[in-house]
């Protein structure tokens, strides 16, 4: 089966990456997952200034997955671009790098934007708006409010012609109006789905797992959440959509193509074993083979209702979408 997938401007030789936060900047983890086999990764987040990061515990796991509260721990945008970047050119031969941009403020994603603009080695931005982990606009992400939404995307995208992803969070009541104002703002694609709020406590001393005290639920219980945002939004746009929540298998990898993914991440089950991610890649070209698939662009929205013609539903008013899904009866391409 051909895995190859040209998106964004970029050919990823197959469509599984590693995701933001879990490979660092590539350096990290050379030794331990061989980058070779893989797609491309995304990088640890990037604020404008370094980093130390929360109190350890950061990671703690439970029965259906893991919980993290790293607190953004990274070396600052001048220090990406000064070492990181130019590192990724030396030692990954050409391998699709996105790097992950976070920040406190609306105009700090700008400022890092366009402090790693000129930077070598990356094909393009996934702004992470959904990280749990951040203490700043009373915990609500700026995934969550269309407004700050559109503002910090506009900015980046009036700073840099390179590939904008926007990463969104799994905590949405209503896709919508979040998707729309990314289009709206010139996202290039979306990546589906950061980790959702939560909370373990020790019962016997009666106190959070973590040092941070809450943190982002990944893994295995993350998975259902994940497929079911990108077959809900892969219905609202044409933005290609990156799907990343639980995956560990190359039939889990299959299901977020299914769902409308067309390419996918893979986090915390590299963690549990760094052969994990070459290992999907293998068994979803075992799987598509075994289902009579000759190219993964084949599965890919194959899940998806078949589209309804417009006029059959002017309100926008299809399942989960809302007034306020828009393109309705569309699948993204
Ligand atoms: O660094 C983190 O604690 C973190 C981030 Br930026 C994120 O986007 N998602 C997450 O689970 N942890």
């Amino acid at each position: 089966m051909e895995l190859a997938a040209e998106l964004l401007g970029a050919r990823f030789k197959n469509p599984v990456l590693l995701a933001a936060g879990t490979c660092g900047f590539g350096e990290e983890i050379q030794g331990v997952v061989d980058l070779g086999l893989l797609g491309g990764l995304v990088t640890k987040s990037v604020t404008l200034e370094p980093r130390r990061g929360n109190p350890a515990p950061r990671v703690t796991e439970f029965r259906a997955g893991m919980l993290n509260s790293v607190g953004l721990a990274n070396p600052g945008a001048r220090a990406v671009l000064a070492e990181k970047l130019p590192w990724i050119r030396d030692h990954l031969d050409g391998l699709p790098v996105l790097v992950s941009v976070a920040g406190h403020r609306v105009e700090e994603y700008w400022e890092v934007v366009e402090t790693l603009e000129p930077g070598p080695g990356f094909v393009g931005f996934e702004l992470n708006l959904s990280c749990p982990n951040d203490a700043r606009r009373n915990g609500l992400p700026f995934a969550l409010d269309p407004d700050a939404l559109l503002r910090v995307v506009s900015g980046a995208r009036e700073r840099t012609r390179r590939p904008l992803l926007v990463k969104l969070a799994p905590n949405t009541a209503d896709w919508g109006p979040v998707v729309h104002a990314a289009e709206e703002a010139g996202a290039s694609a979306l990546t589906l789905v950061n980790t959702l709020p939560g909370l373990l406590l020790d019962p016997r001393n009666r106190r959070p797992l973590l040092g941070a005290g809450a943190g982002g639920v990944s893994g295995p219980a993350l998975r259902a959440l994940g497929v079911y945002a990108v077959w809900t939004v892969a219905r609202m746009t044409r933005l290609p959509i990156l799907g990343v929540g639980g995956i560990s298998s190359g039939e889990d990898a299959a299901e977020y193509l299914l769902a409308g993914a067309s390419l996918v991440q893979i986090g915390t089950a590299s963690f549990w074993d760094p052969r994990a991610p070459a290992r999907v890649v293998d068994e979803l070209r075992r799987f598509g083979i075994s289902q009579g698939v000759h190219r993964v662009s084949e599965l890919v929205g194959a899940a998806l209702p078949p589209p309804e013609p417009e006029m059959s539903d002017p309100a926008g008013t299809r399942d989960g979408m809302g007034a306020s899904g828009g393109d309705s009866g569309v699948i993204h391409g």
